[in-house]
């Protein structure tokens, strides 16, 4: 029988399971990377695993969320980050040399391989023909010690692009047409595979938008074949022998197929506030713009910012319009500098900021109180921009750069313009001086920990009987942003006591607080949930904090893949409620009980809730493999480690 390209993959780095869909595996790892705001816990994590170097092919550690540095702590943060590099021997990309994703699609991605990393757009390098996926801190750690990445083998649907995008239409309006198709729930465990005439005339940045953005939708990852298309890239970055061509067999199973044609497609918009809450471009009848900002991991490849240059070529922003632009890598910012593209972005009044990820975060350009924001990122969640009550939108590059010159929503193929072509140059210009390598001879070095770096919290080990209360009940949905605040925070990720502070914060401010009081009257917390919960980001600290405030389970009706891996990671039992009914009964406040825990989750059977207000009780599914339940029972796998030494 012929396999598709995510099994020959996986197949060729097994270490545990079956290739069987619906069970868990554990593959080998081959390149690991992290980012600053994720990356300080994952090192102090693997600092605790007492491994000398780090086993993988390549290791890369990104400096490129937290650079705005207001305050010591994110200085502190990337000197800490650039000692642990030299000692693991991992490869530093030093602050300014660009986003994690964009860079290591350009300097290290190769087909055939296997990435994790702490960052959920990780599968963005699926558009080189690789298995890349996004995962908590613990588990690139765990797998730069070596050990198997564990994932639910996935289901691969296929998604066959047809025909070609039309002028104007581009790979961001593909990767909106497929969040409309798929939305952001209810695709946890499965790949998109792309293939078709469709995807092989796309070069790989525009795929890297494409597998980007299915982080979205929540799958495992997205995956291109390596083709002719990804010999071009490599070979212009002077990586040519990185090449080897990955395809489906011609007799490839797949569990779905899913046909788009490209040529139907039009200019698309996530409107407020979710990716999928798809619309297209001309329905949004000239809604006034106040803000466009270009770049993010998604949208900010030379090819993007060389199309918008030359579409803003001669033209000035529109008064009303504050024009944000930050390229993705140091690579794309010197191939435009020295192409001229830049002079022109500069010459239409772009602000230019750093090539990092900045607004996408919410960390610098809020918008104004109530603004429209037009955005080529790949979220739009409320108040990730930093400003709560700001409407988000998220555009191609075309769409933006046409707001940027009419100050309202604008459907480029209405601007009256010849669509710009862009050629590819035949070699990007390659400076990779600000990568540092770890230098074998320099193996013992002083680690730099600033007063805001903490030791990661350990959970304690699975009580008998779970007496808590429920601290927050939440509706469908709900992302990591919402459960802990990215942005103005961010400074906090090494500090876990401080960060805690903001667990839900934009959601109930009394979150915390309230936790903190069950947590000291010797109760446990319990989080309530809709469909979806935690969507997003692949930020562990959504589950440290929690955990830190004594939140021992969360009970929704689903869980997004990364999200649940790291609540099971630091000891937090995911609980599915059986019928959706029992989560309508339940309320904010409400006393519950759960009797004879380690013993029904070794079972592997429901378990009972007693619901000590409302006088009645209901069954939740505690589905976890045998891994799994050795990690809750033992409050979470750093302490699972300790028991194994
Ligand atoms: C994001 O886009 O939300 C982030 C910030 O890159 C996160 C990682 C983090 O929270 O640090 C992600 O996507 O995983
Ligand atoms: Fe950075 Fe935004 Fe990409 Fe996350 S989505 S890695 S914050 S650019």
């Amino acid at each position: 029988m012929g396999q598709n390209i995510v099994e020959k993959i996986i197949a060729r780095h097994l270490m545990e399971g079956q290739l069987v869909p619906g069970g868990e595996i554990g593959i080998r790892i081959d390149q690991t990377l992290t980012q600053d705001a994720t990356g300080t816990m994952a090192y102090l994590q693997l600092e605790a695993m007492d491994v000398p170097r780090v086993k993988t092919d390549l290791s890369v550690s990104y400096i490129d969320h937290n650079t705005i540095q207001i305050g010591f702590e994110n200085a502190d943060d990337h000197r800490y980050l650039q000692s642990i590099a030299r000692k693991f021997g991992i490869v530093l990309s030093r602050a300014g040399n660009g986003i994690c994703h964009q860079v290591h699609l350009e300097r290290f991605g190769k087909p055939g391989i296997t990435l994790i990393g702490s960052d959920s757009h990780t599968p963005t390098c699926g558009a080189l023909g690789m298995l890349a996926m996004g995962a908590g801190g613990l588990d690139v750690a765990q797998a730069m010690a070596g050990e198997p990445f564990y994932l639910i083998c996935p289901r691969i649907v296929r998604i066959n692009l047809r025909g070609k995008l039309t002028s104007w239409v581009s790979a961001k309006d593909i990767i909106l047409k497929v969040l409309q198709i798929f939305t952001t729930k209810g695709n946890v465990g499965t790949v998109f595979e792309y293939g078709g005439e469709g995807a092989a005339a796309l070069s790989v940045p525009e795929r890297a938008t494409i597998t980007n953005m299915g982080a979205e939708c929540g799958v495992t990852t997205s995956i291109f074949p390596s083709d002719e298309m990804t010999r071009v890239f490599l070979r212009a970055q002077h990586r040519e022998a990185d090449f080897r061509e990955l395809q489906p067999d011609d007799d490839a199973i797949y569990a779905k197929v899913v046909e788009i044609d490209l040529a139907e497609l039009q200019p698309l918009t996530a409107r407020p506030h979710s990716p999928d809450n798809i619309g297209t471009v001309r329905d949004m009848k000239n809604i006034a713009v106040d803000q466009v900002c270009l770049g993010s991991c998604t949208n900010s490849s030379y090819k993007d910012l060389v199309r918008v240059a030359k579409i803003l070529k001669g033209r000035t922003a529109h008064p009303a319009v504050s024009f944000i632009l930050a390229p993705g890598s140091r690579q794309v910012l010197e191939n435009l500098a020295r192409g001229g593209y830049l002079a022109d972005l500069i010459a239409a009044g772009a602000r230019l900021m750093e090539n990092a990820c900045g607004f996408c975060i919410g960390n610098s350009q809020s918008p104004q109180s109530g603004a429209v924001s037009l955005r080529t990122s790949n979220r739009n969640f409320p108040g990730r921009s930093g400003t709560m009550d700001a409407d988000v939108y998220l555009v191609s590059p075309e769409t933006a750069a046409a707001a940027v010159i009419t100050g309202h929503f604008t459907d480029p193929r209405d601007l009256g313009m010849v669509y710009p072509p862009v050629e590819m140059p035949e070699k990007f210009l390659i400076d990779d001086s600000m990568f540092l390598r770890p230098d074998n001879a320099d193996r013992v070095s002083e680690i730099h920990r600033g007063p805001n770096i903490g030791a990661p919290p350990k959970n304690t080990a699975l009580p008998d009987t779970i007496a808590a209360e429920v601290t927050i009940k939440v509706g469908d949905k709900i992302t990591t942003d919402h459960i802990i605040p990215a942005g103005a925070r961010m400074k906090y990720r090494s500090n876990i006591p401080k960060y805690s502070e903001y667990v839900f914060e934009n959601v109930d401010p009394n979150f915390a607080h309230n936790a903190q009081k069950i947590k000291t009257a010797g109760k446990q917390n319990i989080i309530v949930a809709g469909v979806s919960y935690g969507q997003g980001s692949s930020r562990e600290h959504a589950a440290i904090c929690p955990m830190y405030l004594g939140v021992r389970a969360v009970i929704a009706l689903s869980f997004e893949r990364i999200h649940a891996a790291n609540l099971i990671n630091f000891g937090i039992l995911p609980l599915t409620f059986l019928h959706s009914g029992d989560y309508e009964k339940i309320d904010q406040g409400d006393d519950l009980e759960i009797a004879n825990v380690r013993k029904l989750i070794g079972a592997g059977t429901d378990l009972l809730i007693i619901n000590k207000t409302k006088g009645c009780s209901f069954s939740v599914a505690c589905d976890l493999s045998a891994r799994q339940k050795q990690i809750v029972l033992a409050g979470g796998a750093l302490n699972v480690r300790s028991e194994n030494k």
